[in-house]
């Protein structure tokens, strides 16, 4: 199949393809957003569709990738279009979204992404770009001694960091009297538009004190709980999507029907009327934030590690053998007194609805996906969890499985899994640890101290003590006996 999808193909697409209802060329980019990837492809840009849909052309999406240009290669030939296919037992349904009219490139041209963040139309810019690329240090604080930190403080022209494009831009719409950006971050980390805000200023007065008492006072950084299980785009789905098209998509993303976006209400400069499409626009995100990386994204990461130690490849899978559903079963009762419930936010009907998400057979996400980047996840998904509990005198032993799945999972890549099956920004020093063949308590003391997990707690003796049981129990009994005690 030659012919792509592009705006002009989009008229001959199957007609039970839903599509934009807009005129494509008479919208104006209102959003820059930073980390074109499949998630922000599936969620934000699906919302903004919506509004765009019912009339607010003025919000489309300039998207800019950080590092790679593959997002852009696919999406340019398109004009940005691409297929939301949204999967469960009962089948498939197909969307044409048309949100992003131009995609970018930071390390090919920063100049041309600072021109866009320049734009006075742009009154948003939006970010998912991992948790690794806030660049913190093991105490959470800008790592100001990284080499790209230390690049864009000395180089405001030509940035590498979200923080030198954000400040820059900053910089120059102050000069040229140009209204503020608002900046949401979409990045499952707790309080992330206040986090992402205390870097941002820390970045600014690495350059010049005016500046970062400019951003104190005037950039409004909500913070947002977003969700929406996005496994990565396979050739099978390209192939599927494709031939339900009758023309090319060299770049669809698939997904659940679950959707949820809950944001704190604060953009001085505008906003799209998300609320008519199901946001959830609250004074205090807070709480849906921490259900969210407590009860999902920490569940996530314990099947993902489990589940690669027992040879599963998939979410479902993995959540299909009883060994492990009893497991999480457990890992969220132990995990549910750390939060609040209460105001809407039903804990059990929460985990219901996450057993049917992780059921969804349709979805295809690997445990070698969501493995990835470990140490920087585990904290806000794991280690603070475990810290409630135990400052309150409750129980942290279920919760501690995974920080020991997470080190078995590391060390058997290059035995049991794949090398590369997938990678962590510690890999260099995790290596160094497996290589000196220690004990299990040695292990995760020096993986503790690598990570600067439960740094500077009192609880992180015991917490290593856990760790160290389980890990142990991971090496000599296996997953499945290990799990059995781990529960009773
Ligand atoms: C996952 C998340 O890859 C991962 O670490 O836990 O991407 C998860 O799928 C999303 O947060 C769901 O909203």
């Amino acid at each position: 199949m030659n012919r792509r999808l592009s705006d002009a193909t989009m008229r001959s697409i199957s007609a039970e393809v839903a599509r934009p209802s807009y005129d494509r060329a008479r919208t104006k980019a209102g959003i820059v957003h930073l980390g074109l990837g499949a998630f922000h492809r599936a969620h934000q840009a699906v919302f903004v569709d919506d509004c765009m849909n019912n009339g607010e052309c003025d919000w489309g999406i300039v998207g800019v990738s950080l590092r790679s240009p593959e997002t852009r290669d696919a999406l340019s030939p398109q004009d940005g279009i691409y297929t939301l296919s949204v999967v469960d037992g009962s089948g498939e349904k197909l969307r044409v979204v048309g949100s992003i009219l131009r995609s970018l490139v930071a390390p090919e041209n920063p100049q041309a992404v600072l021109s866009e963040l320049c734009d006075p139309s742009v009154r948003i810019v939006t970010l998912t770009v991992t948790e690794k690329a806030y660049l913190r240090d093991a105490g959470s604080d800008l790592d100001i001694n990284h080499r790209d930190i230390i690049w864009d403080s000395q180089n405001p022209n030509n940035p590498r960091t979200l923080y030198g494009f954000l400040v820059e831009s900053i910089a120059r719409r102050a000069a040229g009297g140009t209204v503020p950006f608002t900046v949401l971050s979409c990045d499952n980390l707790p309080a992330n538009g206040a986090t992402l805000r205390r870097l941002l200023i820390a970045f600014a007065g690495l350059r010049d004190p005016n500046l970062k008492r400019f951003i104190e006072r005037e950039i409004s950084c909500p913070s947002s709980m977003v969700d929406r299980i996005v496994p990565a785009t396979t050739n099978d789905d390209r192939t599927r999507i494709s031939t339900a098209l009758g023309v090319s998509d060299a770049w669809p993303v698939t997904t659940e029907p679950f959707l949820q976006w809950v944001i704190e209400d604060d953009f001085p400069s505008g906003r799209p009327r998300w609320e008519s499409f199901g946001v959830e626009m609250v004074a205090d995100v807070a709480p849906f934030e921490d259900m969210k990386l407590r009860l999902l994204n920490g569940s996530h990461s314990t099947i993902a590690y489990l589940g690669l130690l027992s040879g599963h490849a998939t979410v479902s899978e993995a959540f299909s053998d009883p060994a492990i559903r009893a497991f999480v079963s457990c890992l969220w009762g132990e995990a549910k007194p750390s939060l609040p419930g209460g105001k809407g936010l039903r804990l059990d009907a929460y985990t219901d609805e996450l057993t049917k998400r992780y059921d969804n057979p349709a979805l295809k996400h690997r445990t070698a996906q969501i493995a990835n980047d470990g140490s920087q996840k585990l904290p806000q998904r794991i280690m603070t969890t475990a810290l409630d509990r135990a400052a309150a005198g409750g129980s942290f032993r279920m919760l501690m499985l995974t920080p020991a799945a997470w080190i078995a999972a590391c060390e058997a890549r290059g035995s049991t899994l794949p090398s590369a099956h997938f990678t962590d920004p510690l890999d260099g020093q995790l290596t160094a640890i497996f290589a000196r063949r220690l004990t299990s308590l040695e292990t995760v003391r020096s993986v503790f101290d690598a990570a600067g997990f439960a740094n500077g707690s009192p609880f992180r003796q015991a917490f290593i003590e856990q760790v160290a049981t389980h890990l142990e129990s991971l090496r000599t009994n296996g997953v499945v006996k290990t799990l059995k005690e781990g529960i009773t």
